[in-house]
Parts: structure tokens; sequence; C-alpha cells
């Protein structure tokens, strides 16, 4: 990790930040960063979030709301011109009007929210205008994986991605890439059509990794699986030659081919994204689909401390560089939050946090994070379920009610995506500790039911006149991002 930035980069960092800090004495602004694996839930939180704020939600948690301090908050251009604007329009109308869930984003957004607010001291009143900025940018957890591979040469690259393909859970699925990598010959002379061949089953095997059986996590590099605007670009189209290197490298050979393609990578994708992007970061939450890996077994969990570890390295201040420890803005607050928690009976939503706590504990111990404060929520950032009873026998049990998505099956039953059903999505452990030391494992935790829902029914607002998005605890979350701005 020593030589992650040139000194170059260091300086436009710390020249960049400067400009930042001068232009938040003008508006007080903060920047929020929103990330998580694909299908983690950034859209829907962002969506909900702003739509919480805007419409005046009900958010007790949330103090500068529950005690009215908050006259309004509005949507307002965002300041970056070279960043797509997060669709929150689209957004809202797919779980509003449609009730689906909004498409998969592949790439980065932003959004820039104002809220006007009273101060809650007379000293703050006196000074402050009352103004906050919040610019909310949404990008792909899958990037941030890529940071590790700065500290990394190419021989190192590909031993490690050896070393996790062969690992019992993901052997199976890279057989069809190892097999074409071990055919070639990386001292032939370089040619596209073998390094394209190559990059398209690696990533077909990256690919393989993410699905639901799997939920695997932690697979750098992020744009194979991840390209954004990228796609097809020769700074893609690389991948590791797991072979046991020996000898140098001949000029003109795949290998050297790959070996530059790599460099290039870091060089024009990988660094100018943290330098533009992360170091700007004031807040940020991590979202992590707790509920997908736990459903997939304790070898899934492991993997996703692994890739929430590298996650939050990424957040690690001045790496001992006096140009980055004094001037680059700190992100002085990381929420951890496992999303969804609407698929579980609320007597289970402290357990789920106990889990999430002690991922994100494991985690920041591995990345010796320190510097920053750390939370951990289990919430649903848009509820799709309420709750009931049913009673069986002579016992009530808990369930939750929700409309499933159409296609979903619980034992023999189809659903069509109309009607509503009561589900019994099951208990996570009292004892969590046995889902941590069994890494190994793949068998799901039992009695869990995890069915998808469709967005719900919503209500209208006391007043009549807006939409309601529920919600668990997202008023927890806004509390520990936002709050300390708002007093
Ligand atoms: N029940 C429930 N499902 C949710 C919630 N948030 C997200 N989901 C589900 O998770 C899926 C992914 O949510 P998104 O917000 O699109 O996730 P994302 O992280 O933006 O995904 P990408 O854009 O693909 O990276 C949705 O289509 C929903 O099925 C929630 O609060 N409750
Ligand atoms: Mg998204």
């Amino acid at each position: 990790m020593a030589s992650l930035t040139t000194y170059a980069d260091e300086a436009l960092i710390a020249l960049d930040t400067l400009a930042s800090r001068a232009a938040g004495i003008v508006s007080p602004n903060i920047r929020l960063g929103v990330t998580g694996l694909s299908r983690a839930g950034k859209t829907v939180f962002i969506s909900s979030l702003v739509h919480n704020l805007i419409h005046g939600g009900r958010l007790p948690l949330f103090e500068a709301q529950k005690t009215g301090r908050i006259a309004r908050a509005f949507l307002e251009e965002q300041p970056d011109d070279a960043v797509p604007r997060f669709q929150y329009e689209e957004h809202i109308d797919a779980l509003v009007k449609e009730r689906r869930w909004p498409e998969s984003t592949r790439a980065i957004s932003e959004l820039r929210l104002t809220i006007a607010y009273e101060s809650a001291s007379a000293w703050g009143r006196m000074f402050s205008r009352g103004q906050l900025s919040v610019d909310i940018v949404d990008y792909p957890g899958e990037w941030l994986l890529d940071l590790p591979l700065l500290g990394k040469n190419y021989a190192a690259f590909c031993r490690e991605s050896r070393e996790l393909a062969t690992l019992p859970v993901r052997a199976d699925l890279a057989a069809d890439w190892l097999a074409a990598a071990n055919a070639v010959d990386p001292n032939a002379d370089a040619d596209e059509m073998t390094a394209k061949a190559l990059a398209d089953r690696f990533a077909a095997y990256l690919r393989a990794c993410k699905e639901d059986s799997r939920a695997l996590s932690t697979l750098p590099p992020g744009r194979l699986l991840m390209p954004g605007d990228l796609d097809g670009s020769p700074a893609l189209t690389f991948a590791p030659l797991p072979q046991e290197k020996t000898g140098r490298t001949r000029p003109g050979s795949l290998y050297a081919m790959m070996e530059r393609r790599f460099e290039a990578y870091k060089t024009h994708v990988v660094k100018p994204f943290f330098r533009e992007h992360i170091t700007r970061l004031d807040r940020q939450i991590v979202l992590v689909d707790a509920l997908q890996a736990l459903n997939a077994g304790p070898a899934a969990l492991a993997d996703l401390e692994r890739a929430l570890t590298d996650i939050l390295s990424c957040f690690r201040p001045g790496r001992g560089n006096l140009v980055t420890d004094l001037l680059t803005r700190r992100i002085d607050r990381i929420l951890v939050a496992a999303t969804k928690a609407d698929h579980l009976h609320h007597e289970n939503h402290d357990r789920l946090q106990a889990i999430v706590r002690r991922l994100a504990d494991r985690a920041v111990a591995r990345a010796r994070l320190t510097g920053a404060e750390i939370d951990a929520v289990a919430m649903a950032a848009l509820r799709a379920t309420r709750e009931g009873t049913v009673r069986q026998g002579r016992e009530d049990l808990p369930v939750i009610i929700g409309t499933p998505l159409a296609g979903e099956t619980i034992g023999k039953e189809t659903f069509d995506g109309e009607s509503e059903t009561a589900v019994f999505p099951g208990d996570l452990p009292d004892d969590i500790g046995p889902l941590f030391d069994a890494a190994a494992d793949t068998t799901p935790v039992e009695a869990l039911r995890f069915v998808r829902f469709r967005p719900p029914r919503l209500e209208r607002s006391a007043d009549g006149l807006s939409l309601v998005l529920p919600h668990i605890r997202l008023d927890r979350a806004l509390q520990f991002l936002l709050g300390d701005r708002l007093a």
C-alpha cells in the first residue's frame, strides 16, 4: 500500500480539497457517499431518503425533523457537470406509480439535496444561515475493491487471483476460465483475440460468483463486473495469467500486453476515480445485503466480511503521507447498514443489527480503520411488508405480509405479483458466534425463508397531501449521517 499514489496525485488531491473547502465557506455542504455491492439497495435508499425528507415523512429518530426545525428540503442542480445526475424522479415513479423496483444502475451518479433548517441553539441561529446542501454520490462498491490493486503489480494480481479461484466455494465456477488461461503460453506473441477471450471468461467467472446461490462478494477488478462507460476499452481487456511465472517478461508477449493493460487500468481508471470522488467525501454509508449472504451460508458471510474489509480500507485516512494527512477531507462518519430488514419480523431486527455490527467490527479491525466514527444499523429503506400473526394450532406465529414478486415461489405455490400473502420468515439465531466461525460452510442458515416482495401500496400523509414511503430505521441512519450538521 506504500506507493498508493504518486506525489503529483497527492498534490492534485490537496489542491482540489483546498478549493472545495474554500467553496464550503460560501455554502455549507456535505458530501455523502452511498455505496454497496450491486443490488445492495443503494438506489432505493437514496430515493427513499430524499422522498422522506422532501415530503416530511415519518422520521421520529431524526431529531431536526422531529422537533420541526426543518423548514423545507428541495433538490438543486448538482455541482459536478461531468457526473450523471441520480435519476430521482424516474426511480420514484417506478416505486410509487408502478410499484416496481428501479432498474439496476451501473455507474456513478449524484444528486444535491438542500435542507433549510433552523438551528437548535440561539448561538447557532445567530451564525448559521440554516441551509445545508447534501451532495449524495451513488457509486458501485465494486469499484472500491480496486484500491488494493494500486499497491500490487501484475504478478501479485495473478498469484492472488489464482489463490482465490482455487477456494472450494469458487473452484467449480473458475474451472472454465482456469482451463482456458492455463492453455495459453504467456510468452507467445500478444494477440488481441486471446486477450479478449480470456478477459471475457474471467469476467464470466466473476459474474457467476455473484449469482444468488453463491452470493460471493470479493471480486476485483471491479470494472470487469461493473464497466460503467468503459465497456470494451483496452484498459478493461485484460485478465490474470495464472501460470507460475518464470524468467523475464519478453516484450511483445501476451504477458507483457496483459501487464501493460493492468497498469493502464490502475492509472486511467482506478486512480482518477479515487482522486475525483472518494477523497472528496465527508460521510459514507456502506450498504450490505447481509440477509442474502446469510441465506447462502457462512462462506458467503465470510466473503462479505472480506469485501467489507477492503471497502473500509479505502476510507482509512492519511496513509502516513504528509500531504494527504494534512489536507484531504476526512470521512468522519461511516455507517454500515444491512438493508431489507423488512424481510424479517421486528423481533429479529436487533439480531440482524447485531450481525452487521459484528461484521463491521471485524472488518474495521482488519482494515485498521481509525479516526472515523462507525456505526451499524439494520434497516429497510422502503418497507415492503407489514406484520401480523397467524394462528397455527394453539400458537400465534409472527408473520410478515406483502405481495411477493411475480414468479417467486414458496413450496409449491408460485405467485403472480398481485396477491398478498403471509410469510413466516423464520428467525435468525440468538447466538451469532457460530455464523462467523464456519467460513467454509456453504449451508444456508436454517429456518430462514426469503421471498422477494413488490414495493408496498402507499398511504397518504396525515395532511393527505403526499404519499409516505414507509421504512425501518431510515431515520436512525439519517440522524447518524446528518444530525450533527443540522444541530
Ligand atoms: N424488501 C426490500 N427490498 C429492497 C429494499 N431495498 C432494496 N430492495 C431490493 O433490492 C433490489 C436492489 O435494490 P437497488 O436499490 O436497485 O440496489 P442497488 O445497490 O442500487 O443495485 P445496483 O444499481 O444494481 O448496483 C431491489 O430491486 C429490491 O428488490 C428494501 O428496503 N426492502
Ligand atoms: Mg442502483
